[in-house]
């Protein structure tokens, strides 16, 4: 694995992956919250806040709006993924190649693994080469490490969690992101299976201010080196105030109540304009 200081997706060895490849795993019912969200330069226009380190999008994305964002903007390209239209056992279609990605300027690749699934193997066969491809064209490797299928009875369970979080190290990634475990201990646990892997938290669906900071920084504490968010972002009116709170929790290593006031200060910011 390469270490996250040298990566330019980390700052600082930590990470703010803003992830919106929301519109293929979920469809549009993710951006009804906020109709500007639709629009992927709305979104690509919150990457380029200064706390996001990395933004994972699919190629089509890439493709039409990279280019426009490219000085400002990290690409991760989020290689596989798929439709929740479908049903049966999980498994993620490989829609782009390592090399187009680094054709387009790409910084990291992203790509899921479903550990547990009646898939894992050839999963873990195409992670292989893209793994293998990213190592060539040094890009950094983001693995989405969530384990569900026949094989995986609980998906959040701190087992399975720290195993999700050793098939990153086992398989060469750099950064693990994984589902929070539900306490610091399990996250500690996790973060210390996948060793010289970091592990950034999954950011899940969306949460009020305070329960989403201290989760992050439950997990900041445990081990995490950041955190690789979406829906908790971009779901939000003001998304710019819960970024400013996440930069100090993830960079400034500040309190709770301190990356709060910067929420909130943001927001006060928002409404006197
Ligand atoms: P969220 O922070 O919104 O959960 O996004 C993280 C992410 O991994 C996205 O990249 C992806 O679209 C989504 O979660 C998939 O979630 P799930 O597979 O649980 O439906």
């Amino acid at each position: 694995m390469r270490p996250l200081t040298d990566s330019p997706i980390a700052r600082d060895g930590k990470v703010l992956i803003l992830a919106y490849d929301h519109g293929l795993e979920h469809g549009p019912v993710d951006f009804e919250d906020v109709p500007a969200t639709m629009n992927p330069e709305t979104v690509f226009d919150i990457a380029t806040h200064e706390a996001v380190t990395g933004f994972a999008v699919q190629k089509g994305l890439a493709e039409a709006y990279y280019p426009s964002y490219e000085d400002d903007v990290n690409l991760v390209a989020k290689l596989n993924g798929t439709s929740n239209l479908w049903m049966g056992e999980p498994n993620s279609a490989v829609n782009w190649s390592a090399e187009k990605a680094a054709d387009l300027g790409a910084d990291a690749i992203g790509f899921t693994l479903y550990g547990g699934s009646n898939h894992e193997v050839e999963m873990a066969e195409e992670f292989r080469d893209a793994q293998e491809t990213a190592r060539d064209k040094d890009m950094g490797v983001v693995m989405w490490s969530y384990p569900r299928g026949q094989g995986v009875k609980n998906d959040t369970k701190p087992g399975t969690i720290s195993y999700a979080a050793r098939l990153g190290l086992e398989l060469g990634a750099d950064v693990a992101k994984i589902k929070y475990p539900g306490d610091p201990e399990a996250m500690a646990h996790a973060c210390d299976a996948a060793a010289t892997t970091d592990v950034v938290m999954s950011g899940g669906s969306k949460t009020n201010d305070e329960a989403f900071l201290r989760t992050v920084k439950e997990a900041m504490d445990a081990g995490a080196k950041g955190l690789a968010v979406g829906r908790n972002v971009f779901q939000r009116e003001n998304p710019e105030a819960i970024l400013d709170g996440l930069e100090k929790v993830i960079f400034e290593e500040s309190s709770v109540e301190e990356a709060l006031d910067a929420v909130e200060g943001n927001g006060k910011q928002a409404t006197l304009e």
